[in-house]
């Protein structure tokens, strides 16, 4: 079963209500590879925002030559981030890597005739889901809305932004979004690195009486000394990796005591190999991992996990929700809980009529 293609097209998908900042849609580039046998596995990268033609080009012109007459397998993970070092060693060429890994692994599993969850290796039947939306500038009562909504759904715990200008804002709507919840509903905080020290350690002394779950990416993402020196300001538990890329930069979180739930994103750490390797890590330092965004691969990564936190159920921005399957994937969330029966593979079948990234550069006009 050797490669004989990899290829990849990059595709905008619309969301239903603009994510903070105005973000209006979600990229998504799906990679393809062949065999010389027919099998075709399918991967993808997925982008709020920037590189999804970039990741395009990377896949389409850089990775089949480290691919191409190869055995088709994951293991080739090291050797496509070998190939693209030129490019860089995080960034867009781990969601290039992400998208041929993902493909990789969707193809064994097709080839077995088994689901990617059996083939990673099955731990559990159901992980636990939260409610999660990208709402800092919604009004308060469609804040309210949201979250009762995630309530009726079953959700046992959900998450909302924070980082207003004015912590006393922040204030008001954790408060009212608790009142909604109850006390025994889990209650995280989100502040997607707008805060510095000083402002976050404020904050959070002012939230902290609304028992947070966890606040997550307080500080720059980076900056994980300013988040060691926020630690020694705060009880409040830190999730961070949303923005992290490599094992390594994982291990310094943990190391310095500022990741106490780890969110590694399966497309921006570069696909399942390297998702499973930070998770591997992760249990042994006693961290629970709560897989970044993408719920229907996330949920199904979570089934494999040493040690699971919760799958972020994504307000209306699953690619279900977005339109962009051609049937549905066999995950499932229901009840506060996330299930998978997905058939061979990771059961994404991407629809034939989604809108493809143009160029927008007037060179070519
Ligand atoms: C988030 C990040 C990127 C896109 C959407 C939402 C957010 C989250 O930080 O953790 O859900
Ligand atoms: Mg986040």
């Amino acid at each position: 079963m050797r490669v004989s293609e990899v290829s990849a097209r990059a595709f905008r998908l619309p969301l239903h209500r603009a994510w903070d900042g105005g973000v209006d849609r979600n990229d998504l580039v799906v990679v393809r590879v062949r065999t010389d046998g027919g099998q075709v596995g399918t991967g993808f990268a997925w982008t709020p925002l920037i590189g999804a033609r970039a990741v395009e080009a990377l896949v389409n012109d850089d990775c089949p030559a480290a691919l191409v007459g190869r055995e088709a397998h994951p293991a080739r993970w090291e050797e496509l981030c070998w190939h693209l070092r030129e490019a860089g060693t995080s960034g867009l060429t781990l969601m290039a890597a992400a998208g041929v890994d993902i493909a990789l692994w969707d193809l064994v599993a097709r080839s077995a005739g088994v689901s990617l969850v059996d083939m990673v290796g099955r731990r559990r039947e159901e992980a636990r889901s939260y409610g999660s939306g990208v709402n800092l500038e919604y009004p308060l009562p469609d804040l309210l809305e949201q979250v009762r909504g995630w309530v009726a759904a079953g959700h046992r715990a959900v998450k909302i932004k924070v980082g207003s200008a004015d912590v006393g804002r922040d204030v008001e709507r954790v408060a009212a979004v608790r009142e909604v919840l109850g006390p025994d509903r889990l209650l995280m905080v989100d502040a997607n690195q707008r805060w510095d020290v000083p402002t976050a350690a404020r904050a959070l002394a002012a939230l902290e009486p609304f028992d947070l779950h966890f606040v997550e990416e307080p500080l720059a993402a980076g900056d994980l000394e300013a988040h060691a020196r926020l630690r020694e300001r705060t009880r409040v538990p830190f999730a961070v990796g949303e923005n992290l890329r490599t094992a390594a930069e994982f291990d310094r979180a943990v190391e310095l005591g500022v990741c106490d739930v780890a969110q590694p994103n399966v497309v921006r750490v570069g696909g399942v190999t390297p998702f499973l390797r930070i998770a591997e890590s992760m249990a042994r330092r006693g961290v629970p991992v709560a897989p970044h965004l993408l719920p229907e691969l996330s949920g199904q990564l979570a089934l494999c996990l040493p040690r699971v936190a919760m799958v972020e159920d994504v307000d209306r921005a699953s690619f279900a929700a977005l339109g962009a399957l051609a049937r549905p994937s066999g995950v499932e969330f229901a009840g506060g809980r996330v299930r998978a029966d997905t058939g061979p593979g990771h059961g994404l079948v991407f629809a034939d009529t989604l809108t493809p990234v143009a160029s927008v550069s007037p060179w070519h006009r």
